[in-house]
Formats: C-alpha cells, structure tokens, sequence
C-alpha cells in the first residue's frame, strides 16, 4: 500500500485555500486509499515571528480541524511533529545534503524574508532551513505521495533532489515522494487580491476565508470579493483572476468544472450568490463536528498521544538507517 504524508502549519486560522487545496483530499481520497499521516507541523510556526501562546492554540485548532474535515484515526495517523523527534534529527543530516543555494532559491524564503525585512524586524535561520526539515517530515516516512496545494510544489521539488541525492552518495536509503494536487483549486486566491494565494498569515483579512468564519462573515466576504473590469462570466486565471477564482470555489464545493459552470452565469451577482451558498453549505459540516470535538478535548488529545507513538514507530528505523549512512557511529 503507497504511503502518503502531508501537515498543515498553525500560523494562523485554517483558511478554505488549506481545505480545498490539501485537507479535502486527505479525508475523501487519501486515507482510504494509503497508509496516510497527517501532521500539524509546528515546528515549522516558529520560522516567523511567533507567540507561544497562540501557536500552542493554534496547533490544538489544526488538530480538531483535521478531524473535523473527517480524518478518522482508525483509518489514518494524525499527529504533531514536535512529538516525534525522529523529524528534528533528520532534518540535520539533510542540512548536510542540501545546499545554502538552493536554499536561498525558494520562493516562500524570499518573499517572507523580504516581507519580514520591510517591515523592519530580522530573519530566522530556521526561515532558510525549513524546507529541509519538510523534507525530514516527508522522508522519514518512505513517503510515495504528498497531497498538497500548489504553493508547495517547489519544496516537495526540493524534498525530490535531497533525496536522490542522498541515496546517490550514501546508499539507498530514501524514497523518491511524488506531489499530487486536486483539480480543481489547487491555489485559491485571495478575494481582496486575486493575484495572491489566500494565506493564513495574510494581513488582508476580508479577502480570506476561513473554516470557522460565520455564515453571514463567508457571505459578507464572498459578496465583497474583488472581480475584474467587464461582466462576462468566464474562466480565465490570467485576464480575469478575480471571476476564475469564484468559478473554482464554486466548482471545487458543488463538483463540476470551472469552465462549464462559466456558461451557466451571466453576472458577477449571481456567481458571487451562489458561491456564498456553495461555501456556506460546504463548511457546515465541519463547523458542526468542530464544536463537538472541542466539547471532547481529551479525545483529541489521546488521538494526538497514539498518534505520535505509531508515527514515531514508523519513522524511527529509516532515521537510524540514515544515520548510519551517513557515517555516524552507532550509539551501540
Ligand atoms: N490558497 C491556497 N490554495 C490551495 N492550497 C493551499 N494551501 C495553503 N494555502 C492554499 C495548502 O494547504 C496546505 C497547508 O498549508 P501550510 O499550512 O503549509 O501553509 P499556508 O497555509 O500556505 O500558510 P503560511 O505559509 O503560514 O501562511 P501564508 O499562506 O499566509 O503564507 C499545503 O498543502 C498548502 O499547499
């Protein structure tokens, strides 16, 4: 059975760009069809300007979220990587695999060293680094695929040449992950700025969705989305980002294809309408299991517990292996 890895960052609240980009995926298709692990990454939170506090929220948040989309525990393994060292230690090794300038080619390091420069504070080392320890996450784990959105492309790119690299000088000892994307919004863009992914961490607020917004908030957002000079209605990401961006949503929530529902519309009103709706109804269900699992804190925690030691099981060995690759002698 392949193997599947991916994880979510708790930088901020998960934004329907993480649900119909990556999570969606992960509960419909991947956990039944792989040996599947899903991790809230948060080590990877602590690469920007981070409060403790709010991480450790934030990383409780992601987690109930995950179940909340319909990952089922009996089915897959939902976990937090700080709890399994096997990924910090790992991550060292292909430090001295990867290069400082391919490091410093990935496109998320420049623009968020960039934006943390404009705005005058200093950037972490562990800015630069972090795709390798995504990396360590993916390859511990003899991952065959790692569903995720478009955005992070680059670094499962990235994850690729480490490893074959690693096998090349030290032995095979890796496998060579492949990266899989829905269809259908792969990068869902921001509704205030169209020509930029919706983030999570993004300061433009009314142009993000998020999973725990209120329907009248979704509504509100979606109705005040920014669309393109003209009115037809049709799919085209280049000439008309803003209108293509609705007609994705709209397509990725009901089903269907973008460019046919283009035809069904003939004004930005009515798309924009039916949209809110879509999206409305799309998160109702997970809003809804959101708020029985925060009644139940200690399930989630247990879930997290065995998590972690199936995980830690699992990635262990292949850890060692590479140690002892690399030449590093063996603790005995
Ligand atoms: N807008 C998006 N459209 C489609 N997929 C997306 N993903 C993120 N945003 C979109 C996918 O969600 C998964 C988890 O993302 P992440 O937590 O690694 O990163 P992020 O949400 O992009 O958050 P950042 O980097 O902290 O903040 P921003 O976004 O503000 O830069 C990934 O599979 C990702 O592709």
């Amino acid at each position: 059975m392949k193997r599947v890895f991916s994880g979510i960052k708790p930088t901020g609240h998960l934004t329907l760009g993480n649900y119909l980009g990556a999570m969606r995926r992960w509960s419909a298709v991947d956990q039944h069809e792989a040996d599947a692990l899903f991790c809230v990454v948060d080590l990877h939170a602590l690469t920007v300007d981070h409060d403790p506090g709010r991480v450790r929220r934030l990383s409780r948040q992601a987690a109930t979220l995950l179940l909340a989309t319909g990952l089922d525990p009996q089915l897959c393994t939902v976990f937090v990587q700080s709890h399994v060292d096997e990924h910090a230690r790992l991550s060292y090794l292909l430090e001295c695999v990867a290069t400082d300038g391919e490091m410093r080619r990935m496109i998320q390091y420049k623009e968020k060293a960039a934006a943390e420069r404009a705005r005058g504070g200093s950037v972490r080392l562990s800015l630069l680094t972090y795709p390798v320890l995504m990396a360590a996450d993916i390859l511990a784990y003899g991952t065959d695929e790692v569903p995720v959105g478009d955005d992070q492309t680059q670094h499962v790119e990235l994850t690729r040449d480490v490893a074959v690299r690693f096998n090349q000088r030290y032995g095979r000892t890796f496998v060579v992950p492949r990266t899989t994307h829905p269809e259908v919004a792969a990068r869902v863009m921001n509704l205030q700025d169209p020509t930029s992914k919706m983030g999570k961490s993004d300061d433009v607020g009314p142009g993000v969705v998020y999973l725990l917004d209120e329907p009248e908030a979704v509504r509100k957002k979606i109705m005040r989305a920014v669309t393109d000079s003209g009115s037809e209605v049709v799919h085209d990401r280049e000439a008309r980002p803003g209108v293509s961006n609705l007609l994705e949503i709209l397509a990725a929530c009901e089903g269907g294809n973008p460019n046919d529902l283009a035809g069904v519309y003939e004004t930005y009103g009515s798309l924009k309408k039916d949209t809110a709706e879509a999206v409305v109804e799309f998160l109702r269900p997970v809003q809804q299991r959101h708020k029985e699992l925060c009644a139940d804190p200690a399930y989630v925690e247990g879930v997290l517990r065995e998590g972690a030691e199936k995980a830690r099981e699992m990635a262990r060995p292949r850890v060692d292996a590479a140690y002892r690759a690399i030449g590093l002698l063996p603790a005995g």
